[in-house]
């Protein structure tokens, strides 16, 4: 198998007798625009959302590559005011926790790939509150389906579904740590949700408020 070019040329049929020149210099083309556009996806951040064949681990902040940064998904006044409470709701019960808040209650780690529809996946190191924690603190159905909102204000990502199956598994969390230090704002701070088997579309970032619906 030291040339696999070899078989082709002894049974005379290579590309280039093949193909029409015309062809052949479309393909060209076609391979150049798709070069160009995977080059420039790896220089300019606009364009690192849409690049699926550039290098993914550490190419983002905390060694995880980012969907969508906290600034295109406008969320960066939101995030970033000390006022932030995330909100968990069901039925005539609400309760509030601040990063703070959150950060005192008992902590776990776990070890999780978010997994992209664009065709990457990278594994990381999450630290958080269990869900079923904070669902507890509210009395909620553990049958339930939840809502999961994003202080978002816009986007298909914004607002999400949790069946029961995921909301009352022990590794999923409230992600408050990445990596070993605080989650940067393109990867969901003040806190994002991070779930087993579940794909990164709905791997909430920017948390605003889990609702328990019945
Ligand atoms: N609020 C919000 N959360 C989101 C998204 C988004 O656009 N908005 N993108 C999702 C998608 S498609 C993926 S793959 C993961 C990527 O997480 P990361 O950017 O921290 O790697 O976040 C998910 N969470
Ligand atoms: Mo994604």
């Amino acid at each position: 198998m030291a040339d696999p070019a070899g078989g082709r040329r002894n049974g005379g049929t290579d590309a280039a007798d093949v193909f029409p020149r015309r062809a052949f210099l479309a393909t060209v083309a076609t391979a150049t625009a798709a070069v160009t556009l995977l080059t420039a996806g790896q220089t300019v951040p606009a364009l690192r959302a849409v690049n699926v064949f550039g290098p993914r681990d550490g190419s983002g902040p905390q060694g995880l590559p980012v969907n969508k940064t906290a600034v295109s998904a406008e969320v960066v006044p939101g995030a970033t005011d000390p006022g932030w409470r995330l909100l968990v709701t069901a039925g005539r019960t609400t309760r509030s926790w601040s990063r703070p808040e959150l950060l005192a209650l008992p902590q776990t780690e776990v070890r999780l790939p978010i997994a992209c529809v664009e065709g990457w996946s990278a594994s990381a190191l999450w630290s958080g509150v269990p869900l079923r924690d904070l669902l507890d603190a509210v009395d909620a159905d553990p049958r339930a389906d939840l809502q999961i909102s994003s202080i978002q204000p816009r986007g298909a990502y914004r607002v999400v579904e949790m069946g029961p199956e995921f909301a009352r598994h022990p590794d999923t969390l409230v992600a408050l740590g990445l990596n070993g230090s605080t989650l940067d704002l393109d990867h969901g701070f003040p806190a994002r949700m991070i779930a087993p088997n579940r794909p990164g579309v709905l791997q909430t970032k920017w948390l605003q408020r889990i609702e328990v619906l019945t």
